[in-house]
């Protein structure tokens, strides 16, 4: 953390800036919601807290996105951020700064970069020609793909592509590069990635393409204006603008270097961990203090979850599960999500997010641990000290030893990122404090008369309580508001301080107030039994489906061999494209295919095809549809049915 002459410590956290193709899924939201917990920890230490987040707008993705909703990049890269910045307010994200790479003042700062490391000779002009992925925006050797010229990270096909280019010499950096993560191991965490990025950089760091010709869209060369800088160069240095390099460089002395750059492990070792701190050391800019790189989240069957892969969790649909079976509040459904992506894995580790997972840790940790005990306590205040401590009792027992054990783990996993950790600290007192309840038995010390015990137990319980608000909050922060809401604290206007986390800081004459749960019970049974009924319906409908039927019904079907003419994207639809085909008939007919998400209309035109041609015609987001082009794959379409040799159109298939 950077300490500064008037006595601050300063603390600067960055999430990647994420495409703009699609609303957030739970990978992005992983990264973005760790930042913010780390960043209201330290909002709470009363640090000077600069929290950056933001969206890459000028992937050739982007163009091809826009090209398909009918919109120019800009107005399609306008509309998809708004997602962005409307799923973090609803996550409850509290960034300082929303950065998108279509900012002018950042397109100045990749153009001064540029310029900078081209007259530092770092960056040259050369050719290149290479295997090109689109859907990752990134080039590979030959010797990188998969069989068949496929993308080793997502296993598309890849295109040739050679041109004129600039060159950023990042081989220059190699050496030095590794001396200084070798002495600094915390700059890359955890330890087994750092290795990662170590022998990574130990192969050689190639210099690195770092323009594209210019069709419109992108950040264009200085001087220069047929080639556009390359997206990946141009959205790692978000982070030097949002900081004010070049801009304003009293601001940016103030905030450099970044205490911890967060992100996913993919984007460590080849732009992060090599690139980007290559480019800093070519500009002589001081090297971040810490990257973390995250895990994935994985499906049940360990495939990452990705847009590209089509297998995505959309954190709304869960956080609206929450609130469909429990029936707690919306902004309480939301606390609860976040607090079960830190809590069910390691961070660091890949996991498996399952919506039964989530369901169970509401019941068990939320509901039973944490809502258990503040039911239980608050009423016991009420009923025997009037809802009020009045005076602190003098601590009656093991208590305040586990709070400040608690606050200990806390303060130190925020410092390795050990979110998990910290929440089964917190999670040990709870179930202290819980065990407390049940052994000091308040009820009985009040039939006995023993008021000072009793008092001294009720404040001790409180006081966990207090504690716990404090060390949630950043996980947990409207989950943190409630709690301190019922036990009286806000109603004091007492601040939720950092330093107010050790015990005996309940202030005497707090007046609790229940609320009602704040995580009301999940019937568990009553949502598996609704599943289990779910997945019998689908089976029988399944079943319906694959009736048999007859000889005669099946040659009713007028299946034709048919060639692609022409194939056009449908407007606003990106599941669907306008073909044209010849079955021979007199005239072509327009059919419409929901193969767009797997289907360029360029693969698709000339193709040979099976097409139903007697299927009623149909109207499909407007437009005129003549039958069905056959294809395997239930849900989404895998392959095209063609036949094996040439065939004229117009033949019969049967
Ligand atoms: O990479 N589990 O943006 P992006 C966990 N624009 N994290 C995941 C994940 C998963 N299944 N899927 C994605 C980009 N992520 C660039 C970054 S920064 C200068 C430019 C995480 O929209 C991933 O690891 O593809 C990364 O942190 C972020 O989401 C990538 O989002």
């Amino acid at each position: 953390m950077a300490a500064t002459s008037d006595g601050h410590r300063r603390f600067y956290v960055t999430t990647p800036i994420y495409y703009v193709n699609d609303k957030p899924h739970i990978g992005h939201t992983y990264t973005t919601t760790a930042a913010d917990a780390v960043a209201r920890y330290h909002r709470m230490r009363g640090d000077e807290v600069l929290f950056v987040t933001g969206t890459d707008e000028h992937a050739q993705k982007v163009v091809r996105a826009a090209q398909a909703a009918g919109l120019d990049p800009q107005a399609f890269a306008d509309r998809v951020m708004t997602s962005f910045l409307d799923a973090w307010d609803r996550m409850h994200i509290s960034y300082d700064r929303f950065i998108r790479t279509t900012e002018a003042e950042h397109k100045q700062v990749v153009a001064e970069v540029f310029r900078r490391l081209l007259e530092s000779g770092d960056i040259y002009k050369d050719h290149y020609a290479g295997w090109y992925c689109v859907p990752c925006e990134t080039y590979f050797a030959e010797d990188a793909l998969n069989e068949g010229s496929l993308c080793p990270d997502c296993g598309r096909e890849v295109e040739q592509l050679t041109e004129e280019a600039y060159f950023f010499k990042a081989s220059a950096y190699g050496n030095e590069l590794m001396r200084e993560i070798e002495a600094n191991p915390e700059r890359i965490q955890p330890d087994s990635r750092r290795n990662e990025v170590l022998s990574f950089i130990r192969q050689g760091l190639q210099d690195t393409c770092v323009t594209r010709a210019n069709q419109g869209w992108g950040v264009p060369v200085p001087g220069d204006q047929e080639h556009v800088i390359y997206v990946w160069f141009d959205a790692l240095i978000n982070y030097l603008s949002a900081a004010g390099w070049s801009l304003d460089e009293e601001q940016f002395a103030r905030t450099w270097p970044p205490s911890l750059q967060l992100m996913g492990k993919d984007i460590l070792t080849r732009f992060h961990g090599s690139l980007w701190l290559a480019m800093l050391m070519a500009l002589g800019i001081e090297l971040p203090q810490m990257l973390f790189a995250h895990g994935w989240w994985v499906t049940a069957g360990g495939e990452k979850i990705s847009k590209s892969r089509g297998n995505v969790i959309d954190p709304w649909a869960e956080v609206e599960l929450l609130v469909e079976e429990s029936g707690c509040t919306t902004d309480v459904a939301v606390d609860a999500v976040r607090y079960y992506m830190f809590r069910e894995v390691t961070f660091g580790l890949d996991g498996a997010f399952s919506s039964d997972g989530l369901l169970a840790r509401f019941n068990a940790d939320l509901a039973n641990d944490l809502g258990n005990l503040l039911n239980r306590t608050l009423p016991l205040v009420e009923r025997f000290l009037d809802g009020t401590i009045d005076q602190p009792g003098p601590g009656a027992g093991e208590l305040p030893e586990q709070i400040a054990r608690a606050v200990a783990r806390t303060e130190t996993s925020f410092q390795t990122l050990d979110m998990r950790g910290m929440l089964e600290g917190i999670w040990e007192l709870l179930a202290a404090a819980n065990k407390f309840v049940d052994e000091r038995a308040p009820w009985d010390l009040f039939k006995q008369g023993k008021k000072v015990e009793l008092l001294a137990v009720l404040y001790d319980v409180v006081d966990a309580i207090r504690v716990t608000a404090l060390m949630i909050a950043p996980v947990m922060p409207v989950v943190a508001e409630e709690i301190w809401r019922q036990i009286g604290l806000e109603a004091m206007a007492v601040p939720m301080s950092w330093d107010d986390c050790q015990p005996g800081k309940l202030p005497a004459g707090a007046q609790v107030r229940r609320g009602r749960p704040i995580f009301p019970r999940i019937d568990l049974e009553r949502v598996r039994q609704r599943a289990a009924a779910k997945l019998q319906q689908e089976k029988t409908e399944e079943e319906e489906a694959q009736k048999m039927i007859s000889y005669d019904d099946f040659m009713k079907v007028d299946l034709r061999i048919a060639k692609v003419l022409d194939a056009d994207p449908v407007e606003g639809a990106d599941k669907l494209l306008k073909l044209v085909v010849d079955a021979g008939e007199e005239e072509p007919r327009q059919v419409v295919a929901g193969l767009a998400q797997e289907f360029s209309p360029r693969e698709l035109i000339g193709e040979t095809v099976v097409l139903v041609a007697n299927l009623e015609p149909a109207t499909i987001r407007g437009v005129q549809s003549q039958g069905m082009i056959l294809a395997a794959g239930g849900e989404k379409p895998l392959a095209l049915i063609v036949p094996d040799r040439d065939v004229e159109p117009g033949e019969r298939v049967r």
